[in-house]
């Protein structure tokens, strides 16, 4: 299968021939967001059921919006709409009507699909019933889900090892079907639970884990309220977390001011017009005070350089420090030691601009730290965020009202998952405590990540992979290694709502099983409906209730497949893996809130704290009582290195990111308007300067080629270049299409998440001409479904009420 590798590009679809650049915007949402919203929506569901849905979105007793983990307001201070455009998106995608059926598979081998795009994949709309490919056949053909589940528990039974399977999790999954899943897992015999944390804020884990001894955030939303500085680090939060700059308005209202670092000038960052209001209420003014341009990678260097100014200033809370604390005194000798020339070099940044940072500051009698994947896919990004808490423990800005730390997560219960065990390295307190409620000893050694799962793939070691949703392949680096992996398996099976890659490229004998999502009702025996429950970024947790029709008649929940799953897979064990009562998980979920609450600390009597409306907020220790649960019982200062990351000439820096039409490996459409991009996706962003220097103008079209310390050629070819306000030896394009070009061995020091925002890359004239590329699946969508070309955008006048 030669074809594994050369992954259609989302934009292979599409006519590049339409690709415009545009001014890039100043402020972010306003009443246009509220019409593309509406326009998406309509598309996908009708009027009626666009309505329907989107009010439901985020209110007490509805449902919890799949777009981000940003936190809901208390119930009494929420909009009517509180949801934004690119929530709405998500939920069109997941509510369409478009459905994938039997014929569908009858008339599309593997092999076509293998060569359709990820975008004409998702476009085809909900699957409907649980399909096979059997070993030899190119086509899936259905299948009933329990003979499926026999199929599965056979094979797994089979293998020579339980380490042999590996288990992945995309972090939409609900806690329920979480608890339920890792339960199934550790009770077949492994740890091997890799998850989409693994490529997203696992750097964020790893360093917090150990320094203020949980994995977590540690900022209330009021926080946002009361604070006087915010620094917003490496994330876009208007194209991925709009809500948040609801948040930061807020903020602004308070008297906050915002420095922003970032080596694109966001739009979300610079201003934001508020669609629940008539005129948005920063009047006249931008949101951030200090956009501060950094060099890609160079935040570790910022964050010792406003330690150093703290220190200086004697800006240090020494009561805190000396009660609280460890390590300060090395810390303080480390950055005194700071080379000014390195740190200018490191961020690209000015001395003014420098000295501007430290001074607001300092200033500041508070403060809050936000950081998402600009920060997080770094090789150095666990000393990154280890030195971001340096700064908080200096000062003493952790724990108080208005300063904390806030990583802010991705996907809308990936912290959830990771809280209810979905983590191939538990602790043993975890381990010990799944013993003692069921009665077998789970499995000690760690299991595999997602990085190593893949070489075991590869390597033969794994021979069985299932995803609880999300889309491995095309989410996972080095794009060529990771499908050659998975299409050596023996069984491959996805648990999912919708068509993707890595249904295309699988096992030799790969399962399809449809799922319900967010929105649908989850109804047993016809009489009650079941909810679930979700923890978002500032670890409040509630519950979700879906209102719409499943997909399909007969379209189970993920508690329900996972349940079937276990229970053909231990059936007949004779030890305590086989009386799990998985029947009665699956009818009512509170019987897995029950064991919840005696297995997950701080989850005690979950089932009721769940139903109350707003749910609760999970305990925190450095949050709510200023205290350190690491094996010294103290915060720990770390000493990191400054290591600049150096590029040879003609280098430059790739971050690999999101445009505003996405949802990760879900492609809504071809505009980022934000950044001035429309219709089309292949494009590179680079400086006027280094453009030049390259014998490159705007509108050239390049080859993107990977450097790294092997033999493998990486090359993305055909990018538009679009000549852009980006920081010198830097450069920029969209995720998944550059995906083939991140080197499975690059990635974070001690976290191993995939370096996706620091891929060495150069660049070379292109002999593609991405205008003349093979369009058919475009055609085939606009066919089908009616074109689903931007222009056709509702007026921006559309008004929500
Ligand atoms: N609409 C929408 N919402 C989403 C998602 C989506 O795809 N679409 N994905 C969800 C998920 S899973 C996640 S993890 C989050 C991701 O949310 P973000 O982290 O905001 O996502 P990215 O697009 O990867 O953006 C990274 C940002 O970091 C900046 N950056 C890159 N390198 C550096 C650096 O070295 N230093 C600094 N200071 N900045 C840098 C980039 O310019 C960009 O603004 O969003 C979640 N929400
Ligand atoms: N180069 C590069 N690579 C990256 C990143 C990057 O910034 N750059 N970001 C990384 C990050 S932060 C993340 S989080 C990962 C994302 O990795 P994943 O979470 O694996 O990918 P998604 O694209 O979010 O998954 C989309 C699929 O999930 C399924 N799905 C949607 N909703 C549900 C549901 O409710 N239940 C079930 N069972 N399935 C559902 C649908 O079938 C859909 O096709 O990608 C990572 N990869
Ligand atoms: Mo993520």
């Amino acid at each position: 299968m030669s074809i594994l590798g050369r992954v259609p590009a989302p934009t292979d679809d599409v006519d590049e021939s339409k690709l415009h650049v545009s001014a890039r915007k100043h402020y972010a949402a306003g009443v246009p967001a509220v019409a593309v919203a509406m326009q998406h929506g309509v598309q996908q569901m009708g009027v009626r059921r666009t309505a329907q849905t989107l009010l439901r979105l985020n209110q007490v007793g509805g449902f919890d919006c799949q777009g981000c983990a940003w936190p809901d307001p208390d119930p009494d201070h929420r909009h009517t709409a509180e949801f934004c455009e690119n929530g709405a998106k998500a939920v069109a995608e997941e509510a369409t009507l478009r459905r994938v059926t039997r014929e569908f598979f009858a008339r599309h081998s593997v092999d076509d699909l293998v060569g359709r795009t990820d975008y004409w994949l998702g476009q085809q709309g909900r699957l409907t019933e649980p399909m096979v490919k059997r070993p030899g056949s190119r086509h899936y053909e259905p299948v009933s889900y329990d003979e499926a589940f026999r199929i599965i528990g056979a094979y797994l039974n089979s293998l020579p090892s339980p380490d042999a399977a590996t288990f992945y999790t995309s972090g939409r999954t609900s806690n329920e079907a979480a608890f339920a899943y890792q339960l199934f897992v550790r009770a077949f015999g492994t740890n091997n639970l890799p998850d989409c944390s693994n490529m997203c804020h696992e750097s964020t884990s790893v360093a917090l884990g150990e320094v203020i001894g949980i994995g977590k955030g540690s900022v209330h939303l009021r926080d946002f309220s009361e604070t006087d500085l915010i620094l917003v680090v490496g994330q876009n939060p208007g194209t991925n977390h709009p809500r948040m700059l609801s948040a930061l308005e807020q903020a602004k209202k308070n008297g906050a001011r915002i420095i922003a670092v970032n080596p694109l000038p966001e739009a979300g960052l610079l201003a934001f017009k508020n669609p629940q209001t008539p005129k948005g209420l920063v009047k006249g003014q931008g949101l951030t005070d200090l956009f501060l341009p950094i060099r890609g990678n160079g935040d570790l260097a910022l964050f010792q350089w406003l330690g150093r100014a703290a220190l200086r200033a004697g800006k240090i809370d020494r009561e805190f420090v000396e009660s609280q604390t460890s390590g300060f005194d090395d810390w303080a000798r480390h950055v005194e030691a700071l080379d000014e020339a390195e740190v200018l070099r490191a961020t690209g940044l000015s001395r003014v601009q420098l000295d501007e940072a430290a001074r607001m500051l300092l200033s500041a009698k508070s403060f809050i730290t936000c950081w998402a994947m600009g920060v997080t896919q770094h090789v150095n990004a666990v000393g990154t965020i280890k030195e971001i808490v340096n700064l908080h423990l200096a000062t003493g800005a952790i724990g108080l009202p208005g300063s904390g730390l806030c990583p802010v997560r991705g996907h809308s219960n990936v912290q959830g998952d990771r809280t209810m065990g979905i983590w191939e390295r538990a602790p043993q307190h975890f381990l010990d405590a799944i013993r003692d409620e069921f009665g077998f000893d789970p499995p000690r050694e760690h299991g595999h990540d997602v990085v190593d799962s893949i070489r075991a793939m590869a390597e033969g070691k794994i021979r069985f992979f299932l995803g609880m949703g999300g889309n491995f392949i095309a989410a996972a680096p080095d794009t060529a290694v990771t499908e050659n992996a998975l299409a050596s398996c023996g069984m491959t099976v996805q648990v999912s709502t919708k068509l993707n890659r890595s249904h295309a490229v699988c096992g030799e004998t790969a399962i399809i099983l449809p799922t319900l999502g967010r929105t649908e009702r989850d109804v047993r025996q016809g009489v009650y409906d079941q909810f679930v429950t979700v923890e978002d970024s500032m670890s409040e947790v509630h519950a979700s209730r879906g209102r719409l029709a499943p997909p399909a008649p007969g379209v189970r929940s993920e508690v329900q497949i996972v349940s079937g799953i276990a229970a053909a897979t231990l059936a007949g064990r004779e030890d305590a893996t086989g009386t799990i009562d998985w029947s009665a998980f699956a009818e009512d979920y509170s019987v897995i809130r029950d064991h919840i609450s005696r297995v997950v600390p701080g989850c005690e009597d979950y089932d009721a704290k769940v139903r109350r409306p707003g749910g609760f907020q999970l305990p925190h220790p450095p949050r709510d009582t200023r205290t350190f649960d690491t094996p010294s019982g103290k915060a720990q200062f770390g000493v990191v290195p400054l290591q600049v990351l150096e590029l040879q000439p003609g280098q430059l820096l790739l971050q690999t990111m999101r445009s505003h039409d996405q949802y990760n490996t879900t492609i809504y459409g071809l505009e980022d308007r934000y950044r001035g991009i429309h219709s089309g996706r292949r494009v590179v962003f680079l400086s006027a300067a280094d453009a030049k220097e390259r014998g490159f103008a705007d509108g050239d079209v390049v080859d993107l080629i990977g450097v790294w310390d092997d033999d493998v050629e990486r090359i993305a070819p055909a990018f538009r270049v679009v000549v852009y306000d980006i920081a010198r030896g830097c450069a920029a394009a969209y995720y998944p299409e550059t995906n083939p070009l991140v080197p499975l061995d690059s990635t974070a020091e001690a976290s191993n998440t995939p370096t996706s925002k620091g891929v060495v890359v150069t660049l070379r004239a292109s002999t593609t001409d991405p205008t003349t590329a093979e369009r058919a699946d475009i055609r085939d969508v606009a066919a089908e479904f009616g074109d689903l070309d931007a222009d056709k955008r509702a007026p921006e006048t559309t008004h929500l009420s």
